[in-house]
């Protein structure tokens, strides 16, 4: 049986990569492909409870190198009991983040060692990287403008952020993207949904290319 294929979104708060990430999942299933829908920090009852550890605004801080060590805590717990299995089984597994978002927030947002998160990715995950990202990228504004409407009072850590944080997160893709440009795919986040759904199966479409 051929492996799955693993497809990641990121993107800052708002950007819109739950909404993509159900077009994606959409489009596949449409064309008979398995696949799983899944998010990062979380995913599995285990990393889920973690997550709530990360995103909880309560009166004890985080370091930002303890908040990356909670990151890839969830992550390896997510990548043992869902993301390997699923790919194995054959599935597609699209993930809402991944290593990228701890490379973007933890690395260029709080200046936690590059060097570091890449030694701890290799311990966690080693040789798994996303077949395909798909970073949706817009201006912090808009972006925070749309996540705050939704969550209103009930921002989490990070969107409670100034959005100078954000700006520095969003440089932080961008550079990813400028590295690694065959698998982070840049989609213009700030168009209307249908511009932005158009991007997104242009890309799928070559991915299904043999
Ligand atoms: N984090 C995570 C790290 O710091 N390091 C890590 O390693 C990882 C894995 C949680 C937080 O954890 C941090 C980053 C995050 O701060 P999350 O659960 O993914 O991560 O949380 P958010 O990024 O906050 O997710 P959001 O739900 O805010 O953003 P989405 O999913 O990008 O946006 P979505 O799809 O929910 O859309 C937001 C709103 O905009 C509308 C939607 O309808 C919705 O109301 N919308 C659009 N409106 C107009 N035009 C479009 N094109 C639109 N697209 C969506």
């Amino acid at each position: 049986m051929r492996a799955g294929r693993f497809i990641t979104l990121e993107g800052i708060e708002g950007a819109g990569k739950s909404t993509v990430a159900r077009i994606v999942c959409d489009w596949l299933e449409a064309r008979s492909i398995p696949v799983r829908l899944t998010r990062e920090p979380g995913g599995t009852p285990l990393a889920e409870r973690v997550r709530r550890v990360v995103l909880e605004r309560g009166d004890e801080g985080l370091s930002p190198v303890t908040e990356t060590l909670l990151m890839f805590s969830a992550r390896g717990i997510h990548v043992e009991n869902l993301i390997r299995p699923s790919l194995a089984r054959g599935e597609w597994v699209v993930c809402d983040r991944f290593t990228d978002a701890t490379r973007a927030y933890q690395g260029s947002g709080r200046g936690v060692d590059a060097q570091w998160i890449e030694g701890l990715a290799s311990a966690v995950h080693r040789d798994l990287v996303p077949d395909c990202t798909l970073l949706l990228d817009l201006p912090p504004t808009v972006g925070l403008a749309r996540a705050r409407r939704r969550s209103g009072l009930a921002a989490d850590r990070f969107e409670a952020e100034a959005e100078a944080f954000f700006h520095k997160v969003r440089a932080g893709y961008l550079e990813l993207a400028r590295r690694e440009p065959h698998r982070i795919r840049v989609i213009d986040a700030a168009a209307e949904l249908v511009g932005v759904e158009r991007q997104v199966v242009h890309v799928l479409e070559g991915l299904l290319e043999p």
